[in-house]
């Protein structure tokens, strides 16, 4: 293949990659506004290097024309979650979407590696619009806890340390670590729910004081400065008590306070119309 061709080649996979990172990015946030338990951790995606893609063609024997279709990995995203419970979230979610096609999924929990790997893989096919049209193009989603991706990890750089032979004393560590893993994916699935209560309220208590700053940063502009800073000491008062209850109530009360304040500003611009009628 004619060298300058590469980069043309995988600049759609680049554009794969940097559109589903951003909308598993919006997924995140999506839950988060809605106070909702969020299964997705963090995401990260790459496009393979041109010498990790030459290196599998030469390994799977793949003649040059195929690469495309048989190099499933060339745009990856790796999303990462806390509990093992998370991945069949994540894996149903993204089953739903209409804007990725399953072709494909290789559950390595169920069925760890050898190596002690643990993953659930999906290829999915994607369309991204570019200047000479729509292109269809695979993408390997890796969903894992941060505990696999710890291993993965860390198993990968021995991997590329030892050229893919691993000695023996450092397999033997490995596959113990691996089943280390397996017990603290455990652990923390049994202590699930607490996590997960605890992480509520906290980003309930951040929405709620989002909201709040934002309600009285808006009566600034409806009523007069004194009666604000009132509103805003009361505020500090409560956020300084911590109590989570009276946080919502006061976010209530304040949602009312500026819908009178509001009203009361309609009624005087009708005023004001009147008398230039
Ligand atoms: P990189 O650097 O992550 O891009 P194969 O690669 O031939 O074993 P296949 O059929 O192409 O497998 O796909 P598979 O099994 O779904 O694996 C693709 C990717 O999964 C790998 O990409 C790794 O990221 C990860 N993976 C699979 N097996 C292991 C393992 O034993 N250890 C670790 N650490 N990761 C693994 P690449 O191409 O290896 O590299």
């Amino acid at each position: 293949m004619d060298i300058r061709l590469w980069h043309q080649i995988l600049s759609p996979y680049e554009q794969a990659v940097d559109e589903l990172m951003m909308k598993f990015r919006y997924m995140k946030r999506e839950y988060q506004e809605r106070g909702q338990y969020c299964p997705i951790e963090h995401v990260i995606g790459r496009v393979k290097s041109i010498s990790s893609i030459m290196e599998k063609m030469q390994k799977k024997n793949v003649p040059e024309e195929r690469m495309e279709e048989e190099i499933e990995d060339i745009a990856g995203i790796r999303i990462i979650c806390q509990f093992v419970e998370d991945i069949s979230r994540i894996a149903d979610e993204i089953g739903r979407r209409s804007d990725l096609e399953v072709l494909e999924i290789k559950d390595y929990i169920r069925n760890q590696k050898d190596s002690g790997y643990r993953s659930y893989h999906l290829v999915v096919r994607y369309s991204v619009e570019t200047i000479d049209g729509r292109k269809d193009i695979n993408v390997e989603i890796q969903i894992r806890t941060m505990a696999m991706d710890f291993w993965a990890t860390v198993e990968h750089s021995l991997q590329y340390k030892y050229k893919g032979r691993i000695p023996e004393r450092v397999s033997s560590r490995l596959s113990k670590a691996a089943n280390a893993i397996i017990s603290l994916d455990d652990e923390m699935s049994s202590v699930r729910e607490d996590i997960m209560d605890a992480q509520l309220s906290s980003q309930l208590r951040y929405n709620l004081i989002e909201d709040i700053v934002g309600s009285i940063e808006n009566l600034y502009r409806m009523a007069s400065r004194r009666e604000v800073e009132k509103i805003q000491e009361e505020f500090y008062r409560i956020y300084q008590q911590g109590n989570i209850e009276d946080l919502k109530q006061y976010h209530d009360q304040l949602d009312l306070i500026a819908q009178a304040y509001k009203a009361q500003k309609n009624r005087q611009g009708d005023g004001i119309k009147q008398v230039a009628e």
